[in-house]
């Protein structure tokens, strides 16, 4: 049933978005201007399954790509509660003085209609008001289905706007984050006072990623206790191998409900930009995170491709019933078979 008023059809009880089709010529034209309304749809279409779309979406891409533009791409992440959003709401307030700012963040209230998300609306409604800010939260469902490339992709369209950050808020502990640093310049890991175990929990992998961590919360009765935690923190972290970036990691004291030590974090993001730009080590990264991309492209295709054309990988795929032969030797055995090594 169409529905005239917001552009929208119903279908199974589900309000699904009919995207109002733009010219690639139009979409880059708003993507430049940084019209916060067609960098909604843009990125609405890029994450779109349908097929008419893909090859839209695709060729915006390239051209998006094309334009080499170069943002400071920052990746938030930490346990869920831990007080990502309230931070980057904070942090974001200090740099709009400057700079003009991306977020994209999961919204796991949010549904997308008419090109825009329908989301919490408290969260960083402050941010929303802001000309040089543009935020997109991503349902979580969408998200969990392929963070890697939907959030890759987002990426570059708010790179080609011309954006200074680009802020990516991803939650949890996990794969996601071992992800996450083939796509951004700076791995910032948030972590709360309580919970003294969080340094067990918290895996060696995802603390040696980050390039700045932060323990949020440090006020009133959790100040002594944020104190605690760094030296804690500190003494593990010093133990970690030397970064290619050479930035030696830091712990630093934020509370964004009292406004303490975000304009500290804002001051050192701004160096570090700096200092990645003076050593060449922006372009040397964003060279070999490419590569990564390309690298995963290949083997997600590569398989896909297989699975649909190759009769002969399901006969492999049936030999591990029978636990007949280690996949290491059937991966070898297959692809000799098939030329393809
Ligand atoms: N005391 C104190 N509370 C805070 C601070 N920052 C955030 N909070 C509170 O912590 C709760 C979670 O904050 P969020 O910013 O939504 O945390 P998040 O990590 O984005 O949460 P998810 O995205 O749901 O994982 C909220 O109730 C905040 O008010 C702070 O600096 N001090
Ligand atoms: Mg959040």
């Amino acid at each position: 049933m169409l529905n005239e008023n917001n552009n929208s059809f119903q279908l199974n009880n589900k309000v699904r978005f009919q995207p109002q089709k733009h010219s690639q010529a139009e979409f880059i034209g708003g993507i430049k201007n940084k019209n916060k309304t067609i960098l909604a749809k843009a990125i609405t279409l890029i994450e779109s399954k349908e097929e008419n779309d893909i090859s839209a979406a695709n060729n915006l891409l390239q051209e998006c790509f094309s334009l080499n533009q170069h943002s400071f791409r920052i990746g938030i992440t930490g346990p869920p509660g831990v007080g990502k959003s309230t931070f980057i709401e904070q942090l974001v307030l200090e740099l709009h003085h400057e700079f003009s700012v991306a977020v994209l963040t999961i919204d796991p209230t949010s549904t997308i209609s008419g090109g825009s998300v329908l989301g919490d609306k408290t969260r960083m409604e402050k941010l929303n008001k802001l000309d040089s800010v543009f935020i997109r939260p991503s349902p979580v469902g969408m998200m969990e289905q392929g963070v890697h490339q939907n959030t890759c992709d987002a990426i570059t369209i708010c790179e080609a706007a011309g954006f200074d950050f680009v802020i990516v808020e991803t939650e949890g502990i996990g794969q996601t984050e071992l992800k996450l640093q083939h796509l951004t310049d700076l791995f910032l890991l948030l972590l709360s006072p309580a919970g003294g175990d969080d340094l067990q929990g918290i895996k060696r992998g995802v603390m040696e990623l980050a390039d700045l961590i932060l323990i949020t919360k440090s006020d009133n009765e959790w100040e002594k206790i944020s104190e605690r935690k760094k030296t804690e923190l500190l003494s593990v972290t010093k133990l970690f191998p030397p970064k290619i970036s050479k930035l030696e990691l830091e712990v630093m004291l934020v509370s964004s409900l009292k406004n303490k030590g975000i304009l500290s974090v804002k001051n050192k993001l701004v160096e570090i930009k700096k200092m990645f730009e003076v050593t060449n080590y922006f372009t040397l990264n964003r060279e070999k995170q490419l590569q990564e991309q390309f690298r995963l492209s290949v083997q997600k295709i590569w398989i896909q491709e297989l699975e649909k054309k190759n009769k002969n990988l399901h006969t492999a795929y049936d030999s591990f019933k029978e636990k007949r032969i280690n996949p290491r030797l059937a991966a070898y055995t297959f692809l000799k078979n098939n030329n393809l090594i």
